[in-house]
């Protein structure tokens, strides 16, 4: 199985994929847990990364392209992934495009989870209370909420005509949110 998280920051997207990675034994490749685990361990890769994403702003293509392409080249991906936050511009969709060519893979499909704003915004103060995150604040919460919606939304027309989109309700307590998201695939011949 190989799948795409996609939506707003605090629609559930690194929440989900968690979970339906260890159910189907694929790994999760969560583009913005490893640029956080690089900023701690003070990478070159964690200060190139750094002062975006305290901005809200999306790491620039070419850093996380060449990220991603090395970790999909790894072992255990071979049977299948889950990406979770990749990809979120024209340019990342287009080298994701690549790379799994080469690797002669095709996506089986695009989970989209829709959830209104204000909810958003709502899910990350709450989380803000404990992540540490500097991303986690109301000033640029919003603005990762505006740049996804300039950058990252209209990528969905791509994989829509594609006819790989599958939209799930978001809103709900986690676990629902789950089943959904399995109850979705299953319906749409994925699992
Ligand atoms: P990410 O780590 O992807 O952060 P995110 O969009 O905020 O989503 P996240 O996965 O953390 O949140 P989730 O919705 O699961 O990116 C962070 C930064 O890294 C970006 O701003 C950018 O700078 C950089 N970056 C990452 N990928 C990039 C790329 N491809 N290109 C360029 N830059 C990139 O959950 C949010 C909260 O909601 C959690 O607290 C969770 O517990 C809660 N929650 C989840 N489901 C819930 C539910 N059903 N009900 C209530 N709460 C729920």
């Amino acid at each position: 199985m190989r799948l795409l998280f996609m939506g707003p920051p605090g629609a559930g997207k690194g929440t989900q994929a968690m979970r339906l990675s260890a159910e189907l034994g694929v790994p999760q490749i969560s583009t913005g847990d490893i640029f956080r685990h690089n900023v701690a361990e003070q990478t070159e890769l964690g200060q190139a990364a750094q002062r975006f994403m305290d901005a809200g702003e999306y790491v620039p293509d070419e850093v996380t392209n060449e990220m991603v392409r090395a970790r999909l080249a790894e072992e255990d991906t071979r049977q299948g992934f889950l990406l979770d936050g990749y990809p979120r511009t024209v340019d990342q969709v287009q080298t994701l495009d690549e790379i799994l060519a080469e690797l002669d893979q095709e996506l089986d499909a695009v989970v989209v989870l829709s959830v209104d704003s204000e909810e958003l915004i709502a899910r990350l103060l709450k989380r803000a209370e404990t992540s540490g995150r500097d991303d986690d604040n109301e000033d640029v919460i919003r603005h990762r909420q505006e740049v996804f919606k300039a950058q990252t939304a209209p990528l969905l027309q791509t994989y829509e005509q594609r006819g790989i989109v599958v939209e799930v309700d978001g809103l709900g307590d986690v676990d629902e949110v789950a089943e959904r998201i399995v109850g979705a695939l299953a319906a749409a011949g994925k699992s």
